[in-house]
């Protein structure tokens, strides 16, 4: 049997991940650059990266979420070691996520490992997320990845809260996850 890693990173990331444990009961591994975030998550597995190039707070910039893997490489490599298949669940935009998963996709890449990326993007309003998201997106395609985005731009409708797409994303990822662990 192929052994999965579901992977979330980021706030988003995490957010989405906990809906995914909710729904489907599997084990998650949560990476932030955020350690009250990590602490105060579900999660049984949890790493903080960039301890000193974040110092703990959120990477808030592609720039330092990149150091802050970059910084935890062995750390992520340890964390992933053993797995065949990385789902990597992610809200693109952030720093973290944006800076990071380019770095952790090519250190699972050289291990061997197959990436399948689920991320969202930013909505149209947030326009340096949706800026950072690209930067990220041109890194992420040229890769050999499978790459499954929600564009939360594409979902706005009048009237409608956050929240409200944050939590579909999350069950419309969930569904995913589920299907991918099918395969
Ligand atoms: N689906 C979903 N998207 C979210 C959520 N929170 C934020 N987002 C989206 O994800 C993007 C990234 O935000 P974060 O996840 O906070 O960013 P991050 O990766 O933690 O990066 P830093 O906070 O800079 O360390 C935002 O611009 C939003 O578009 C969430 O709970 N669910
Ligand atoms: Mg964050």
């Amino acid at each position: 049997m192929r052994k999965t890693l579901v992977m979330g990173l980021g706030g988003a990331g995490m957010n989405i991940a906990s809906r995914v444990k909710q729904e489907l009961g599997c084990d998650i591994l949560a990476v932030n650059t955020n350690a009250a975030t990590l602490a105060s998550s579900p999660f049984d597995q949890r790493l903080q990266i960039g301890a000193s190039s974040c110092e703990g707070k959120p990477a808030q910039s592609v720039h330092r979420g990149q150091l802050a893997a970059e910084e935890s490489l062995e750390d992520l490599r340890y964390s992933i070691r053993g797995a065949d298949r990385l789902i990597l669940l992610t809200g693109l935009g952030g720093g973290t996520a944006s800076g990071a998963s380019p770095v952790i996709v090519d250190l699972a890449l050289e291990m061997g490992i197959e990436v399948i990326m689920v991320a969202t993007l930013p909505f149209d309003f947030e326009k340096p997320q949706r800026a950072a998201a690209q930067e990220a997106l041109a890194l992420l395609e040229k890769k050999n990845i499978r790459l499954i985005l929600h564009d939360h731009a594409k979902a706005l409708q009048p009237g409608k809260a956050l929240l409200d797409y944050y939590n579909k994303a999350s069950a419309d990822i969930a569904v995913d996850v589920q299907k991918l662990l099918a395969e």
